[in-house]
């Protein structure tokens, strides 16, 4: 007789839309199916955008994203949650209102600025996710330019990132991994900051200009890592492994950035 399987874990994205399919709510469902994951989001702006650029970004009225996330919530349930684009600064506060006080693990990718052209925060946004939602994350996942930004320093090498990864620490969360994919050299380095220790992450670079959506596939694989049950370091090193094959096996669709292959450990 077959045994039921257990269930799958429940990972909510709250993000944007990207019809392109390569980054924001389709990466993260994408990555959440590829992983094993049951996928649900609550839809924070529409961005129309191809391979080359960003034609129109359209940030949704704050109480349609708050009925989205506590509709989920209060009925199917939530193992871990990924937070990406906000756009501005009223989604970002009724965000921070709607998560107050609710115990699911947080990814929070800090999404300011699309490679593609386009600003996906407010300034004033960025002061909300300072205050208020990098102090209730389990995890924050800047890259080194979010991360000069969200603590004031220039992030140019490894240095940089470790004392990047302090000042954010000192914000509240329970742990940072700033990411050095855009810090120039033959090897990527991303450092996990927690309260207790560091960890360092060394990989090859890839050179291809198909990395749409790494930033968003990375958080979600990581919630989903965590959903599933790993430990911080363990999911992050997962997720580094998950995505490092998806961009190796990216379809090159499109005349600009393309997307990854989200599902290439099963073609
Ligand atoms: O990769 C950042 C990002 C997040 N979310 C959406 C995006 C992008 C980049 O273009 O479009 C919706």
């Amino acid at each position: 007789m077959r045994t039921k399987k257990p269930p799958p874990a429940r990972v909510l994205s709250i993000a944007g839309s990207d019809c392109s399919g390569g980054a924001g709510v389709q990466a993260d469902l994408k990555t959440m199916a590829a992983l094993g994951a049951y996928g649900m989001s609550a839809i924070t702006a529409m961005t129309i955008q191809n391979t080359k650029n960003i034609a129109h970004i359209e940030v949704l009225a704050p109480d349609m994203v708050r009925a989205q996330i506590r509709t989920i919530i209060d009925d199917i349930g939530v193992d871990a949650i990924k937070i990406g684009m906000l756009g501005n600064a009223f989604v970002a506060g009724i965000v921070a209102d709607t998560l107050t006080g609710v115990k699911i693990p947080m990814v929070l990718d800090t999404v300011m600025q699309a490679t593609r052209g386009g600003a996906l925060l407010d300034e004033d946004g960025v002061a909300v996710l300072r205050s208020r939602l990098i102090p209730m994350a389990k995890l924050v996942t800047p890259n080194s330019d979010e991360a000069a930004r969200l603590s004031g320093i220039p992030v140019t090498s490894l240095a940089d990132m470790r004392r990047a990864a302090q000042i954010i620490l000192a914000l509240g969360p329970e742990a940072v991994l700033v990411k050095g994919g855009h810090v120039p050299g033959e090897k990527i380095h991303d450092i996990l900051l927690w309260h207790h220790g560091e960890a360092v992450f060394e990989s090859k670079r890839i050179n291809t200009r198909h990395t749409h959506g790494t930033g968003c596939t990375l958080a979600t694989a990581i919630a989903v890592f965590l959903a599933q049950g790993l430990g911080l370091n363990d999911a992050v090193r997962q997720a580094r492994t998950y995505v490092h094959g998806a961009i190796k096996n990216a379809p090159g669709f499109g005349g600009g950035n393309g997307p990854l292959d989200h599902d290439w450990r099963h073609r």
